[in-house]
């Protein structure tokens, strides 16, 4: 019984350290280098080549590295049989909550435009909304979203998260389905997205909804980069109905040398950082799941195929 290690473009070294540090038996393969694939049955992945694992006859479980696993669920050709699973770490939930917490403060107290200020050796104070007055709205509130809301909160900011379904987080005014959607986009001052990408959720980001938004909102995307109809966000910033927008996901990442992204004076580029997987921190439920495949008992962090997240 063999474990895959699959992430082109990502240096699978300290993953593998860690997955021997946790369980120093295991035989573990890196893609692409030569093994027997009926050995494999279970793989841990991020970005693989598609259609890759339709040649292991055994597998029976692929573990994202992330939390997100739109890579995973995207691929077209991926066995019915097989499960899929994602990280829940609260390291991440906190890394992905000062993130946002410090994207929200740096638009509230206007800092892209005291850098731009600097740049020009201009002195020049410029006005402020206290955190109290702003509304923030999660966009796709899970655990990601609600170490966000805290962090928020704890701020003065006052949240809104909107879901699928409706869900009870203190202090946080709820909003779910298509019918509160309108009035969820018409209170938020600041958008943040959070929702999994999926068929639904690509292209989400676009003009009809930029409109919905107040006047003078922020947009912040840590989700993924196919949420956003970039052309879109542009045009509605250009026309000023919004004020920016901090991206840190693309379609194409990195970003190409000539996008507008990269100068605009009203955009923040960050390049998808806002919380990174630690190998160490994540392992042990990757090991766990591992063993639980091997007793075939029910996997943790299961994701729903027909669901995408
Ligand atoms: C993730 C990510 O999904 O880093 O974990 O985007």
């Amino acid at each position: 019984m063999s474990f895959l290690v699959v992430s082109p473009g990502k240096d699978p070294k300290a993953w593998v350290e860690a997955l021997k540090n946790q369980h120093p038996g295991l035989n573990v393969y890196v893609y692409p280098e030569d093994h027997d694939k009926e050995e494999v049955e279970f793989a841990l992945s991020w970005n693989h080549p598609r259609g890759i694992f339709q040649n292991y006859p055994n597998l029976k479980v692929v573990a994202s590295m992330g939390a997100g696993v739109d890579h995973i669920t995207s691929d077209k050709e991926l066995p019915e049989n097989i499960k899929i699973t994602k990280v829940v770490d609260d390291r991440l939930e906190e890394d992905m909550g000062t993130f946002v917490l410090s994207l929200v403060l740096a638009h509230q107290r206007n800092l892209l435009e005291y850098r731009e200020k600097q740049i020009n050796e201009k002195w020049e104070p410029v006005s402020y909304t206290r955190n109290d007055q702003v509304k923030v709205g999660i966009l796709g509130i899970g655990n990601l979203g609600q170490s966000v809301s805290k962090c928020l909160l704890k701020n003065g900011f006052q949240v809104r998260g909107f879901s699928k379904n409706k869900k009870d987080f203190d202090h946080v005014e709820s909003f779910a389905g298509e019918d509160e959607f309108d009035d969820f986009l018409e209170q938020s001052d600041i958008l943040v997205n959070m929702l999994p990408l999926t068929a639904e959720t690509e292209k989400i980001l676009n003009k009809e909804l930029f409109e919905k938004l107040p006047k003078d909102a922020y947009v912040i995307n840590v989700a993924r980069g196919e949420h956003l109809v970039e052309q879109d966000l542009l045009a509605k910033i250009d026309d000023g109905h919004l004020s920016g927008a901090a991206l840190d996901v693309f379609w194409e990442e990195p970003i190409r040398p000539e996008h507008p992204f990269w100068k605009h004076p009203k955009i923040r580029v960050t390049p998808h950082v806002a919380s990174v997987t630690h190998p160490e921190s994540v392992v042990p439920q990757i090991i766990e799941n591992y063993e639980r495949m091997k007793e075939e008992e029910e996997l943790k962090n299961l994701v729903k195929r027909d669901r995408g997240y």
